[in-house]
């Protein structure tokens, strides 16, 4: 079986390609959700992909991802800055967990360098554009086939 790996949206990126451009680019989530899960499975993992604009409805799929998941991708948009209740779904796992922010959330207003997710984040890539997400699958594939080449 191959190793899954989960890829979470939170709210307003189902709005990518029309939502600020030149802060988010131009490309749509179903772009991006493609791209990933092309490059996942020609590496031989298993992706799949879920969008939400509500809290709840993340924190359900995060729980019933238990134990059936090697890896979470997550962009929490707007909820990495207020959400404990993700945070703590988040918790329930003990997987490799990569947080990732289109923009760089440090560099923009003050309530944006919060994140609630950051240190129970195995790993962080902000401001790099949507490439951000092409650039955490290849972390979390090599994290989950324990590569520490540089190649
Ligand atoms: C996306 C959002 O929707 C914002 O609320 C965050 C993040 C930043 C991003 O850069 O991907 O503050």
């Amino acid at each position: 079986m191959p190793k899954h790996i989960l890829v979470l949206h939170g709210p307003n990126l189902n709005m990518l390609g029309k939502r600020e451009p030149q802060i988010y680019g131009k490309l749509s989530l179903r772009d991006i959700n493609t791209a990933l899960e092309k490059k996942a499975c020609a590496a031989g993992f298993s992706l799949s992909t879920f969008q939400s604009n509500h809290e709840g409805a993340l924190v359900d799929r995060v729980q019933e991802a238990l134990g059936q998941i090697h890896g979470i991708i997550i962009n929490p948009a707007a909820f990495t800055h207020t959400s404990v209740a993700i945070r703590d779904a988040l918790l329930l796992h003990d997987l490799p967990l990569i947080e990732v922010h289109i923009s760089n959330i440090h560099k923009r207003e003050a309530f944006r360098s919060q994140s609630y997710i950051s240190d129970i984040a195995t790993g962080q890539i902000v401001g790099l554009g949507i490439r951000g997400y092409l650039l955490a699958l290849d972390a979390m594939m090599a994290i989950l086939t324990d590569k520490e080449d540089l190649m």
